[in-house]
């Protein structure tokens, strides 16, 4: 008698070709349908599963997999993973795995993107452009903040802000961060990087960069207090999580023009944006797409493939998922 295949669930329709090998050693369920998946849908999808891949628009948490007997890995496609209660799953002898290192270059890019669209004004001139409002030129209109030079404030100091430190130079901005370790000296000197506490990082950086993880320590890590510590015409950047920034905070703060501007990739309770946000001026709003590269997002999903068939103990790395997060 042949053993059972085992079965991974895959949360939402991901790169058919890149989930392939998985069908070589498994049967799969993916979802045909994009979005998110209400808790029961979940719940209905690990539980006949032996592993998942799972994105950020899954919370798996202890009611996610109470019915999963099965469930060995849940693979989240993101290096961030606070939508998975690492707690539960280990409690219920279940291993996750992220997606680090494949993303960091593309990330940094778009940090830069959202800054540059903010200092520049893109967005916002390119609307005005659309809306037919171009009648004459104009020498005053549209005056934007120079980055070259400026000193930028990253907090967060892991790969991604390493990254974003790195292509800082090309710019001859002065770097600073907060992180809370102190980069090795080494790295410092090649990031050409300083740290300073983050009251310093708040009051100095002309652009501040978010680049910190979820957790409950960093839960509104920008609030009023923080916002209000900011240069008055200096712009805020959140690539990290929604929730980080205080966002009701922020569009305050925006509103009352204490700030030069904001760019967001990510918002607490994304997809909705706080209607503060969408109606302030001097603010670029993109729907997480960070990481949204061809090759990128499909290296994710690659390494969340290998860490399933490594849990499922096949491949050169068999029985030892390379990404494990958590313990
Ligand atoms: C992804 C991200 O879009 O990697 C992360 O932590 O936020 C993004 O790169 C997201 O995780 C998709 O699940």
């Amino acid at each position: 008698m042949t053993a059972a295949r085992p079965r991974v669930y895959v949360a939402q329709p991901l790169f058919a070709e890149v989930l392939a090998p998985l069908a070589a050693h498994a049967e799969l369920a993916v979802e045909p349908v994009e979005g998110r998946r209400d808790a029961a849908a979940l719940a209905a999808g690990l539980r006949e599963a032996d592993a998942a891949i799972v994105t950020i628009a899954e919370r798996v948490d202890a009611a996610a997999i109470a019915g999963a007997a099965r469930l060995r890995i849940v693979a989240n496609v993101g290096v961030g993973y606070d939508n998975l209660d690492l707690a539960a799953l280990r409690a219920a002898g279940i291993a996750a795995s992220n997606t680090p290192d494949v993303l960091t270059d593309t990330v940094a890019d778009f940090a830069f993107a959202l800054l540059l669209g903010a200092a520049r004004r893109v967005t916002e001139a390119e609307r005005w452009l659309r809306d037919g409002q171009w009648q004459r030129w104009s020498f005053d209109r549209l005056l934007g903040r120079d980055v070259h030079g400026a000193t930028l404030g990253i907090l967060g100091m892991g790969r991604i802000g390493q990254a974003i430190a790195e292509r800082a130079r090309g710019f001859r901005m002065t770097v600073l961060y907060h992180n809370r370790r102190a980069l090795p000296p080494a790295l410092e000197q090649a990031c050409d990087a300083r740290r300073v506490e983050q009251d310093e990082l708040l009051s100095r950086a002309d652009f501040l960069i978010v680049a910190v993880p979820y957790t409950p320590a960093t839960h509104h890590l920008i609030d009023a207090a923080a916002l209000a510590r900011m240069k008055p015409d200096a712009f805020l950047i959140n690539i990290a999580r929604g929730g980080v920034v205080d966002d009701a905070a922020l569009a305050a703060a925006l509103a009352a023009g204490r700030l030069g501007g904001a760019a967001l990739d990510v918002f607490e309770g994304e997809p909705a944006v706080d209607p503060g946000l969408l109606a302030a001026g001097h603010v670029v709003l993109t729907p997480h797409i960070a990481s949204a590269s061809r090759d990128t997002r499909r290296a994710m999903v690659a390494m969340a493939v290998a860490n399933v068939l490594a849990a499922l103990g096949h491949g050169p790395q068999a029985g030892r998922p390379p990404n494990l997060v958590g313990g």
